[in-house]
């Protein structure tokens, strides 16, 4: 048999982290810790749906795979005399509550907003960063739990190394053989059972010795009953990890903090994890009864019983949708490989539906009903410090991971960004009142799991718009589901709210200023933006930034339809709504640039600093926002595309997913592919994480949904079929994408056309479905569904 041999350097770089106490990783440099001489045979048989990998991961970001069931999570790097395991708990987040209510910001909000009215910019920003900012305005980081070490005996020679994370069933698997034993390892974060599950098998009796320990900095480490690991630590909140072996054949026995596993033919590793975090006000529950619970009851199963009900219950999500966009011999290459083609310029029709799964998965793995929601890196965070403290941004990267929920048939992962918005609203509400002496509630531009509220970071964090972007979720899971409970009794509340702290938000523009006698916001932002004044200076802060008024537009739009839809005869909180009428025809209009026909992302003209700047937030009226539309609002359509074509093809990660999704709304789909190649080409790492740089998970998600919107659009009072195919995907088939108005969607193609759509309809709403010119009108009762293949006119 024909084997390429080669070798891995020895990496001997003894890193003194000491002055980095606080700063992991830990030690990347141990994996993997001795030099392999891997031996690789023809790789073996892949799957579709599957990430997989030649070698071990030897770094976190980039490399390891990711496992999670919402509230846990671990990246598995696949190490063979040496495996790490990076654990996470979602509520391991420094901090502590507390009132960082500023009450000094109210007295100085009319001066700020005078100078920002007569374009002393500067002034304004000395005097809001004074006094305005929340105390302290800085938050702390969610954390790392910790890690499981596996310590086997050094090996010379491995052979058929594979590691990868199928996405099919959510389990990771590790297999290599060396000498003649076939080791196999699988993890997966179990939801039924609440516990990270580590399965070590070889083919034959007798081959399994190693040693296993939790480590994290400041916390300790001590020994149960029945050797049972368990590792213990205080931030604000008390964490704690419980680990339980089940060895069949051999020993198990305990040394120094370590558990070692000698001669056994097969074990199972149950990992727990808790905190004392109760809500954002208490931090006082029991994290010890929280571990123990579902470690004894995990305990009692089986290896396949625990593989089987988890199994279940991920695919109750995973397999609700099907894609396919065309096959490629590709998929017999590792990912890494494979995207490195790509990189070089290569079509990978798979691998994009890779990715889009890819997106699902995460969703499922990071955010189920009764978890928070899925924050900067969803749950998975090796660190101390996390970049932007892996927190709740909110000025586009949390709302971003939610784009696929209701798209992507995942509705009840929605439910934890849902639950979470409405945590924040008595904070929200008491940060109204004290630093805008307003009703409602507020949220600005990040929170955390501690109810943080007030202005955060720096001058641009005095940003009071993002409760009213966070709250058109609510409207879209109503418009999804049909659900007129839960827009009674929680949509609706929850949006007025919001809307009640922006109509006292809202100041009548002065004299002197192009928006004169409109209502506009002061102060404002368009996130993270700076824009140059005539006079040369350069400000981030100004008053009616156009995203402001398009995410206001959007909230009193939504606010009214929800009361209409509860009382069609106009009779619920009638003095509310005429406010929120008269406030909507006051509002400041959108602007077209008479220098450039672009839509102005400020109410005055200014220039940006940097014209391709990540953030193209004055087109959030085009996504997620619906009210720039080809057919509503023909110039401001074009406009915003010019806006779009100025900002370019580059940016972030995010940048460049939420670039997919607007070029998806232009229904130029060779332009949404352009982006999504760019995505795929200069923001995914070899494991498709996304990255900013560094990794964050909102690219991810929001990629996602751009290919769900390029297939399939619903915003515009129609369900549109392929509203932005691209000419590479020329044949293919989606099943199960989800549309407003309560619908399931299936959509075959051949060669660029339509040749059968099936629509399920669940709330029996009418139906129009268009296919490019052609429309088709039908009311389907509640269950019935109607196959179409692109005929004009009712059937
Ligand atoms: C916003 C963005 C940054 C980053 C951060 C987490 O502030 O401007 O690019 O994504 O959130």
């Amino acid at each position: 048999m024909m084997r390429h041999r080669y070798l891995f350097p020895v990496i001997a770089l003894l890193v003194t982290n000491s002055l980095q106490a606080k700063t992991p990783p830990p030690d990347e440099s141990k994996n993997p810790s001795a030099d392999f001489e891997y031996t690789l045979e023809a790789p073996p048989p892949t799957e579709p749906l599957t990430l997989w990998y030649r070698k071990p991961a030897t770094r976190w970001e980039t490399e390891a795979l990711p496992v999670g069931n919402g509230r846990l999570a671990a990246m598995v790097f696949g190490g063979i005399d040496h495996e790490r395991i990076q654990l996470n708990e979602e509520t391991v987040w420094d901090g502590a509550p507390s009132d960082t209510n500023n009450p000094e910001a109210l007295a100085a909000l009319p001066q700020v907003q005078r100078l920002l009215f007569e374009g002393k910019n500067d002034e304004a920003t000395r005097l809001a960063k004074q006094k305005m900012m929340g105390n302290p305005y800085r938050i702390k980081s969610y954390q790392t739990l910790g890690d499981l070490f596996l310590d086997f005996s050094a090996t010379e020679t491995v052979a058929s190394y594979r590691r990868d994370l199928d996405l099919t069933t959510a389990i990771s698997r590790v297999q290599y053989r060396i000498e003649d034993v076939d080791y196999t390892r699988e993890v997966f974060v179990s939801s039924p059972d609440q516990a990270i599950v580590i399965h070590l098998a070889a083919d034959q009796p007798g081959q399994l010795n190693f040693t296993a320990n939790l480590q994290r900095d400041d916390a300790t480490t001590s020994l149960g009953s029945r050797n049972r690991l368990i590792l213990r630590g205080r931030l604000g909140v008390k964490y704690e990890a419980q680990l339980l072996p089940i060895v069949s054949g051999g020993t198990v026995a305990t040394q120094d903090g370590k558990l070692v596993v000698s001669k056994a033919d097969e074990v199972t590793l149950i990992l727990v994890g808790a905190t004392s975090y109760n809500d954002a006000n208490d931090i006082s529950g029991d994290a010890t009864a929280r571990c123990e619970k579902p470690l004894w009851a995990a305990a009692t199963k089986s290896y396949q019983e625990l593989r089987a009900a988890h199994i279940a219950d991920y695919q109750s999500y995973f397999n609700r949708v099907g894609l396919d966009l065309g096959t490629t011999d590709a998929v017999q290459m590792p990912t890494d490989e494979r995207l490195r083609a790509v990189k070089s310029g290569a079509h990978d029709p798979q691998l994009e539906t890779l990715y889009f799964q890819f997106g699902r998965y995460l969703l499922i793995s990071s955010s189920r009903p009764g978890t928070l929601p899925a924050n900067l890196q969803g749950k998975w965070c090796q660190h101390y410090n996390a970049p932007w403290n892996s927190d709740y941004h909110t000025n586009i990267n949390m709302q971003m991971n939610y784009w696929p929920a209701q798209t992507c048939n995942l509705s009840e992962c929605h439910l934890p960004y849902l639950d979470y918005m409405e945590s924040l609203v008595p904070f929200g509400e008491r940060t109204a009142k004290v630093h805008y002496g307003a009703r409602g509630w507020v949220v600005h531009h990040l929170s955390d799991i501690y109810g943080f509220t007030t202005p955060a970071d720096g001058v641009h964090g005095v940003w009071p718009v993002g409760a009213a972007w966070v709250v058109r979720d609510l409207m879209e899971y109503y418009w999804f589901s049909g659900d007129r409970e839960f827009l009674a009794q929680r949509a609706y509340p929850t949006m007025k709210g919001a809307a009640r702290f922006i109509l006292d938000f809202l100041v009548e523009a002065p004299e002197g200023t192009p928006a004169v006698g409109k209502l506009v916001t002061n102060p404002s932002h368009s996130p993270e933006n700076t824009f140059v004044k005539a006079d040369g200076t350069q400000s981030v802060f100004t008053y009616a930034a156009t995203m402001d008024l398009q995410i206001i537009h959007d909230l009193f739009t939504n606010v009214l339809e929800a009361n209409k839809t509860l009382a069609p005869d106009g009779s619920l909180d009638q003095a509310f709504r005429r406010e929120i009428e008269d406030a909507l025809q006051r509002l400041q209009p959108m602007q077209i640039s008479p220098k450039t026909g672009r839509l102005q992302e400020w109410v005055e003209d200014y220039n940006e600093k940097d014209p391709k700047h990540r953030h193209t937030s004055h087109l959030f009226g085009l996504h997620p926002g619906q009210q720039i539309t080809a057919n509503g609002t023909p110039e401001l359509f074009a406009a915003a595309r010019k806006s779009l074509e100025a900002r370019g093809d580059g940016g972030t990660g995010w940048s460049m997913a939420w670039k997919v999704n607007f070029w998806a709304r232009f229904h130029d789909g060779d332009h949404a592919h352009l982006l999504l190649t760019n995505l795929l080409k200069k923001g995914t790492l070899p494991n498709l994480f996304d990255t900013h740089p560094p990794f964050q998970i909102d690219g991810n998600f929001g990629g996602t949904a751009a290919i769900a919107e390029m297939l399939l659009q619903s915003h515009d009072g129609e369900v549109h079929l392929l509203p932005a195919l691209p000419k590479v995907w020329s044949t293919g088939s989606v099943r199960g994408l989800r549309a407003r108005g309560g619908f399931e969607v299936d959509i075959d193609w051949k060669d660029r056309q339509l040749t059968q759509a099936t629509i399920r309809s669940f709330n029996g709403n009418p139906l129009k479905v268009r296919y490019e010119n052609k429309t088709m009108k039908k009311t389907l009762a509640e269950g019935e569904s109607v196959v179409w293949r692109g005929e004009e006119g009712e059937i």
